[in-house]
């Protein structure tokens, strides 16, 4: 026996004199799979020439060499990132990630015709695709509105788009055999207080009935809300209360949950429950908001625990579609990859590691001692055996070593893309 076995096999009795069963965490945690957003890897840049820069009150900031270019170049990063991250996942893409060939695709006419390349590149990994049409950066986005606009062509021009990528992300889950995530987030809002919620408001209502419309097979439909957006500080037209009434009333529509969407004492870990009351999903962005900015690397922190601990004990690893949203342009882009993935990992993994009918009990008995004892105890059993032990079984490094795959690759090939 090696050292690593002696070493799982003491947690494992460990985690047993707890009531946590190690073998069957590792087996549920194989199952869970992590939608990995394409955006990441070059700064939500996307494939279009249009001229125009990252907008919509999201920003990418930093310049760190080796942001991917071209579809070559995000493929080859996303291999490097996949071969140190444990188990099989899902790529999340957006329309503005369609490979056009140099030619000019107006976003209305996008077509699943311009993502084959990514099915193929889906298919001969076995990954999932999920889907988000891209409502920012581009010429047509007017005065930061694009389904709420008062202006017909402009709200027409962003209705046609919902409803093409709807057909995409259709025939991507026909091509694939596996359901599509199509999440549709808008960026409308104001810098300063406006004269009139309600017009924005109800149009944006009228612009998803005209999205949603057509039934797809395959397609999971959801809304994502927001509390503001850098830039657009006093108004965001999809608002959680909107898109939550929206979604609460239209069958089919889901309500995704971005965990930097939120004021800061907020915390979606509380919300997993109160929506599982009334949804049979709820996909999830998950990422680390820092003050007022929502979108950096997820780190093993207490609130993805968390929100870790919910998914897991309300026994929702299959209601729950957890992707990744963050971008980070002053690191690695590879390795902000791999750190989020691997954390969010490891924090199903923790919470995987609890025997939570046990604890319920304390608490339904009223035996809060206990339960804070347990959950403290819990806290120091020693998971990153079981962890070394997942990524010893799915042939992936298991400590920080994987670093040095990204430094090479780092030095043979991000850095001269110059
Ligand atoms: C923006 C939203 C949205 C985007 C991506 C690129 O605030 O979180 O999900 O980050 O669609
Ligand atoms: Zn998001």
């Amino acid at each position: 026996m090696t050292a690593g076995r002696d070493i799982y096999e003491a947690a494992k009795n460990k985690y047993a004199a707890f009531g946590a069963d190690t073998e069957a965490a590792l087996r549920l945690l194989s199952r869970i799979p992590i939608s990995i957003h394409c955006w990441q890897g070059d700064d939500v840049s996307g494939f279009e020439r249009t001229g125009e820069t990252l907008s919509g009150g999201i920003q990418a900031t930093g310049n760190y060499p080796g942001k991917a270019r071209t579809p070559d170049e995000l493929m080859a990063d996303f291999d490097t990132a996949l071969k140190l991250i444990p188990g099989k996942h899902r790529i999340n893409l957006h329309a503005s990630y369609a490979i056009t060939n140099g030619k000019n695709i107006s976003r209305d006419r996008l077509t699943a015709e311009h993502f084959k390349d990514w099915i193929g590149f889906a298919k001969e990994r076995g990954l999932g695709i999920d889907f988000n049409p891209t409502f920012f950066s581009h010429p047509m986005v007017k005065d930061n509105l694009t389904l709420s606009s008062p202006d017909e062509d402009t709200r027409g021009f962003w209705v046609r788009h919902g409803i093409t990528c709807r057909r995409i992300a259709a025939e991507i889950s026909w091509e694939l055999n596996n359901p599509v995530l199509y999440n549709l987030w808008i960026p409308d809002g104001f810098k300063d207080v406006p004269a009139d919620r309600l017009g924005p408001r109800k149009r944006l209502k009228e612009s998803l009935d005209e999205i949603f419309a057509e039934k797809w097979d395959g397609v999971i439909d959801c809304v994502e809300s927001k509390v503001f957006g850098i830039g657009l500080e006093s108004f965001t037209v999809g608002s959680n209360e909107f898109y939550l009434s929206y979604a609460a009333s239209r069958s089919g529509v889901y309500n995704l949950l971005d965990n930097g969407h939120f004021h800061p004492t907020e915390h979606v870990s509380d919300k997993i429950s109160a929506l599982l009351t009334r949804f049979d999903k709820i996909p999830l962005h998950v990422t680390r908001p820092v003050r007022w900015d929502s979108d950096h690397v997820v780190l093993l922190d207490d609130e993805l625990k968390e929100i870790a601990n919910e998914i897991v004990r309300c026994d929702a690893i299959d209601k729950v579609l957890i992707g990744l949203d963050f971008f980070d342009a002053s690191i690695n882009r590879v390795a902000a990859w791999v750190v989020g993935v691997r954390n969010m990992q490891k924090a199903l993994l923790i919470a995987l590691l609890c025997p939570w009918d046990k604890l319920r009990k304390m608490q339904d008995d009223g035996d809060f001692t206990s339960l804070m004892v347990a959950r403290e105890f819990h806290k120091t059993l020693p998971f990153g055996a079981v962890w070394e032990e997942f990524c010893t079984r799915n042939g992936v490094p298991t400590d920080d070593a994987w670093l040095g795959i990204v430094r090479a690759y780092e030095k043979d090939v991000l850095i001269k893309r110059t």
